[in-house]
Parts: structure tokens; C-alpha cells; sequence
């Protein structure tokens, strides 16, 4: 899979499905949650609700996939990182599990592209250089027939510096 880094706003990215931080209960919040749904639409809180019912919440580490309403894209994969609490062996498996989760996600939905955010970095308060580290190993360890491109969208100043140190 080829892995590439943007710096800028998800909601804008064009692939075939973005990634989501969301939260367990898959009902909006802030961040790039906020972003996806205000740039989608209706149409995405629609389909959580669906899954909620079906399913209950969407525990840590885990991922479902949702339509992308009004963005370019053909899917959103909400996933759910950990909040960083200082316990790093548990918080950091969890981690590389959202990574893993969605890409497998993806896989099964026959995406092309995907795009992910730096999960947990913003409200969860994961260590940016330690979240990115986690991301980048867990993508270059899966191994797809799939998966053409991954591409790391960085919000920030400081997400884009650990990439660019990451991928170079
Ligand atoms: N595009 C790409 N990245 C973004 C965007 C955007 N439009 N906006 C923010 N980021 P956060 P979390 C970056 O807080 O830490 C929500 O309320 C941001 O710079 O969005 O996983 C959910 O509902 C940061 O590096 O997600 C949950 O309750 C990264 O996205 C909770 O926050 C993640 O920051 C999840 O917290």
C-alpha cells in the first residue's frame, strides 16, 4: 500500500472512505466528529442511529461504517480510540486496533483509498508523537491486495512534523 501525508481538513480529502474519531456512542461530538457530520450531513447521524439500535455502542478499538451523506466520499468508518488515561501498553493496543479495525473494514467494502485522522490526538489526548508512531507501524503492517493508498491527513502543525519524521 502506498502511504501518503496531507496536511489539512478530512472532510475535503478525496478517497473512498475517511476515517472517523468518533466516540462510543457514534452520536457527533466535536473535532474532526464535528467536521464529518456538519460537511455530510444529516444523512450519517441517520445511519449511527441505525447501528445504535442494531447494536448498542461502539466499544473502544472497534469500527462501523456509515454512507458519507454530501462528502466526496463513499464511506465514513467511525472508529473509536482510546482516551489517554497514562496507561500505555493498554491504550496504545487499542490504538493499533482502530487502525487495524477500519483497514479490515475497509477491505471487506472493497476501498481503494482511505483516510485517516490522528485518532485520539485532540480531546482523547493520545501523545501525538506515540499515536503517530502506532499508526504509521499499523498500516505498514497490513498487508492488502485491496488497499491501494493510505493517507494521513494532519490537522496540525505538530501531527504533520511526526508524519513527515514517520514516513521520510
Ligand atoms: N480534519 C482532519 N483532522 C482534524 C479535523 C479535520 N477537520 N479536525 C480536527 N482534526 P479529535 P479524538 C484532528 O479531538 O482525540 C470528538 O468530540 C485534530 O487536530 O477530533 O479522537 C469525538 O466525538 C486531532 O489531531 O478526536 C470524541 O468524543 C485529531 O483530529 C472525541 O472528540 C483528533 O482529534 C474523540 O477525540
Amino acid at each position: 500500500m502506498k502511504i501518503e501525508l496531507i496536511k489539512g481538513d478530512i472532510t475535503k480529502i478525496h478517497a473512498d472512505a475517511i476515517v472517523n474519531a468518533a466516540n462510543s456512542s457514534l452520536l457527533g461530538g466535536g473535532g474532526v466528529d464535528g467536521a464529518i457530520h456538519r460537511a455530510g450531513g444529516p444523512q450519517i447521524l441517520e445511519e449511527c442511529r441505525a447501528i445504535r439500535n442494531r447494536q448498542g455502542k461502539c466499544n473502544t478499538g472497534e469500527a462501523v461504517v456509515t454512507t458519507a451523506g454530501n462528502l466526496s466520499a463513499k464511506y465514513v468508518i467511525h472508529t473509536v480510540g482510546p482516551v489517554w488515561n497514562n496507561n500505555k501498553e493498554k491504550e496504545s493496543k487499542l490504538l493499533a486496533t482502530c487502525y487495524y479495525n477500519s483497514l479490515k473494514l475497509a477491505e471487506s467494502l472493497g476501498v481503494k483509498t482511505i483516510a485517516f485522522p490522528n485518532i485520539s490526538t485532540g480531546v482523547y489526548r493520545f501523545p501525538k508523537d506515540l499515536a503517530g508512531k502506532i499508526a504509521v507501524d499499523e498500516v505498514r503492517k497490513f498487508k492488502s491486495d485491496v488497499i491501494e493508498k493510505v493517507i494521513f491527513v494532519c490537522f496540525d502543525d505538530e501531527n504533520e512534523m511526526i508524519y513527515k519524521k514517520l514516513l521520510d
